[in-house]
C-alpha cells in the first residue's frame, strides 16, 4: 500500500524516531509498504518517519549505472548505529519531505555502521561513495533533522525564500 509522504515543514520531521523493539509482521508491512512508496514517488530512500511513523527503520534502494533500480539490492537498516567514519564528500542532495529542492551537503566519505535486518538479526555495513551519503541522509531524519538543516546560512535562506513562493503559488493562506 502507497502511503502519503510528510513533507516540510511538518513538526514531525523533526522530532527523534523511537527504536524498534517488535521485528513482527506490523514492521514488515510498515517495510513493504515504504518500498512501494519510496519507488512511487521516484525515491531511492526512505525513513519510516516521512511515511508518518515514528521509528529507527529506513530503506535505500540505489540504481545501476542505467538508472535502474532492482529490488535485490534493497537495504533495510532497523535501529542503525555509524560506529566509524572517515573523510568528507560533497554531493547534492534532494528528499521527498522536501520536494523539488536539491543543494550539495557535506558528509563522511566512508561510514560503518551497525544495524538490524527486518529479523532483529544484527548486521554490519562498511561503505562509501554515494551509498555512505544515502545511509546519512536517512539516518539523520531519525534523529529529526532534514538536510536542509546543514547548509550555510544564506543557502538556507535561497531555500526559505524558495518555499514561501512555492506555498503563495500554490494558493496557501489566502
Ligand atoms: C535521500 O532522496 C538521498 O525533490 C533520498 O521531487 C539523497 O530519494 C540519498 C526525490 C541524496 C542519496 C543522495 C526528491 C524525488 C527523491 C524530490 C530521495 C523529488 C522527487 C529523493
Ligand atoms: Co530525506
Amino acid at each position: 500500500m502507497i502511503r502519503q509522504i510528510i513533507t516540510y515543514p511538518d513538526k514531525r520531521l523533526f522530532m527523534r524516531s523511537n527504536e524498534v523493539e517488535a521485528f513482527d509482521e506490523e514492521l514488515h508491512r510498515l517495510l513493504d509498504d515504504m518500498y512501494e512508496t519510496m519507488i512511487a514517488k521516484n525515491g531511492i530512500g526512505l525513513a519510516a518517519i516521512q511515511v508518518a511513523v515514528p521509528l529507527r527503520a529506513l530503506i535505500i534502494n540505489l540504481p545501476d549505472e542505467e538508472g535502474k533500480q532492482h529490488k535485490e539490492d534493497l537495504l533495510e537498516l532497523i535501529n542503525p548505529v555509524i560506529v566509524e567514519s572517515r573523510g568528507t564528500q560533497v554531493y547534492t542532495e534532494g528528499c521527498l519531505s522536501v520536494p523539488e529542492y536539491y543543494d550539495d551537503v557535506e558528509r563522511a566519505e566512508w561510514v560503518k555502521v551497525e544495524y538490524q535486518d527486518r529479523h532483529g538479526n544484527k548486521k554490519t555495513i562498511e561503505t562509501d561513495g554515494l551509498l555512505a551519503v544515502a545511509i546519512q541522509h536517512e539516518m539523520d531524519h531519525l534523529d529529526g533533522h532534514l538536510f536542509i538543516e546543514k547548509l550555510p546560512y544564506l543557502k538556507r535562506k535561497k531555500f526559505e525564500k524558495e518555499w514561501k513562493k512555492k506555498r503563495k503559488k500554490s494558493g496557501v493562506k489566502i
